[in-house]
């Protein structure tokens, strides 16, 4: 119930869309279209055959090829000016496989697997969203259109002389109305319901649904978007995880005050070569009565455990230790502590006591002992700075106990009291790391648990030493 109480905006976007679609075909609405619901539609051109043609310049198509798409934006706020983006239809998208899949002369041109198969009109032209709602679709006849292929994204105009070159102009819509017809099938382009971390996995030109989304904390009191200036602004989400913004500054909600957190739908796509989110409305955003679920001071779980522990044979500022959380929540780590037992020591060596820190969902904390070394040999910043006596500067044979905010064990490496060489738990120049049917924290340490590797063997662990980066894995954990 909840659920559907929050996207009360994106369904009644999608219900006020199939009416649209219903009506789509009644032949007076559009009387500048020809209208062409007829089954025997002709053969399209495939994305890259098209993309070819184009080369590395603008082309002029003298053949009647066909190319068909669904519109995913709209000019009725401002966000979009003289443009159409549509996205292939299921028919397009399999016209495109199709020719992926033969090894022809043109796909090996100068275009690689292209980043996105929607494509861009350029368009003269205001409210062309009156004549090109979004979601409706089109058929466009590109005899005598022109083609160019710009980082990636394949824009159908017309061409311009400029100083005596061709360049990619908008087309009147006088023209392009006699290009265009509009098909009446039921499709629509999905909605994929994600989050902020997950866009880059998507292709272009995606209508996304977001659960949560803010400006970063500094942007929020500022405008939503600047006048006469496109902006990029972050956002974050529950999770804080970011992705980037944009708004024209001919955006009819520019001075609207954002959502401090809320639900959005938007468009992924590139402007100015970012990736970015485009809202097509103001009303696509809408504000969450509770911004986001408390996250409490601390949490004492067994979700949190120890993921992997690293003594690489080639460089000790590579030592770490890492932490996964198996739970659906963030784990706020205040109070909890990780305490070393070094060698044979039957009482604490070394504790260290965690703040602020906190731990995502389904999410790595790796702490090490050498930020710069660190960061050189694994390419990315330590989560978290500890000194060499800590248990992450570990040489393999001492004791690893995690604690959480009541001091109980949630979790332990290794036998205190009980130096590790040449036991179950000696990884001396290699590594420890938990197997992936291990989804929880033991407050006994048990050795079947862990995979170890070492310099000499024995007691159940394999004899190799392990050599930083390519022999460990920190910030990635796999659970079965
Ligand atoms: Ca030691
Ligand atoms: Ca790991």
């Amino acid at each position: 119930m909840i659920y559907l109480f929050r996207f009360s905006g994106f369904w009644g976007g999608a219900i006020s869309l199939s009416a649209l679609l219903l009506t789509a075909c009644i032949p007076h609405q559009y009387p500048d279209f020809t209208l062409n619901c007829a089954q025997d539609a002709p053969n399209l051109t495939a994305w890259s055959e098209l993309a070819a043609l184009a080369g590395d310049g603008v082309v002029a198509v003298s053949d009647s090829l066909w190319i068909e798409g669904i519109v995913v934006s709209s000019d009725r706020q401002g966000q979009y000016f003289g443009e159409l983006i549509l996205q292939p239809t299921t028919r397009q998208a399999a016209f495109n496989a199709a020719a992926q899949n033969v090894s022809t002369p043109s796909s090996t041109g100068p275009y690689v697997a292209p980043p996105s198969q929607a494509w861009v009109l350029q368009v003269e032209g205001f409210s062309l969203f009156q004549r090109y709602p979004p979601g409706s679709i089109w058929r466009l006849q590109l005899k005598d259109l022109s083609l160019e292929v710009k980082r990636g994204i394949l824009q159908v105009g017309s061409t311009w002389p400029v100083f005596g070159n061709p360049a990619l102009g908008r087309l009147p819509l006088g023209v392009l109305s006699t290009k265009m017809q509009r098909i009446c099938t039921d499709e629509s382009p999905p909605l994929v319901h994600t989050h902020l971390g997950a866009l880059d996995t998507l292709t272009l030109g995606s209508w996304v649904v977001l659960d949560s989304a803010a400006l970063t904390p500094e942007l929020r009191d500022t405008p939503l978007a600047t006048e006469g200036v496109d902006s990029f602004k972050t956002l974050i989400d529950c999770q804080e995880r970011t992705a980037e913004l944009w708004t024209s500054g001919y955006a009819d909600f520019r001075d609207s005050v954002p959502a401090q957190m809320g639900s959005m739908r938007a468009l992924w796509w590139v402007r100015n070569q970012k990736k970015v989110l485009v809202m097509e409305r103001y009303s696509d955003w809408t504000q969450h009565e509770v911004p986001c679920p408390q996250v409490p001071h601390t949490l004492e779980t067994d979700a949190v455990f120890i993921s992997e522990l690293a003594d690489p044979v080639n460089d000790t500022k590579g030592r770490f230790i890492e932490l996964y959380n198996h739970g659906d929540v963030v784990v706020p780590l205040r109070d909890w502590s990780l305490v070393r037992y070094t060698n044979d020591a039957s009482v604490p060596s070394h504790t260290l006591r965690f703040t602020t820190q906190r731990i995502q969902p389904h999410s790595t904390l790796v702490i090490g002992v050498d930020e710069a070394g660190f960061a050189s040999l694994y390419g990315r910043a330590l989560d978290l700075l500890a000194t060499t006596s800590s248990a992450a500067g570990s040489n393999g044979d001492d004791n690893t106990v995690l604690l959480g905010p009541s001091g109980a064990v949630v979790d332990v490496f290794g036998v205190p009291g009980v130096d590790g060489t040449g036991t179950a738990s000696d990884y001396e120049d290699g590594r420890a790391i938990r197997r992936a049917y291990i989804t929880r924290g033991y407050s006994q340490y048990e050795p079947s648990q862990w995979r170890v590797f070492n310099r000499r063997g024995g007691a159940g662990t394999t004899q190799q030493t392990h050599t930083a980066p390519g022999d460990f894995s920190p910030f990635v954990h796999e659970v079965d």
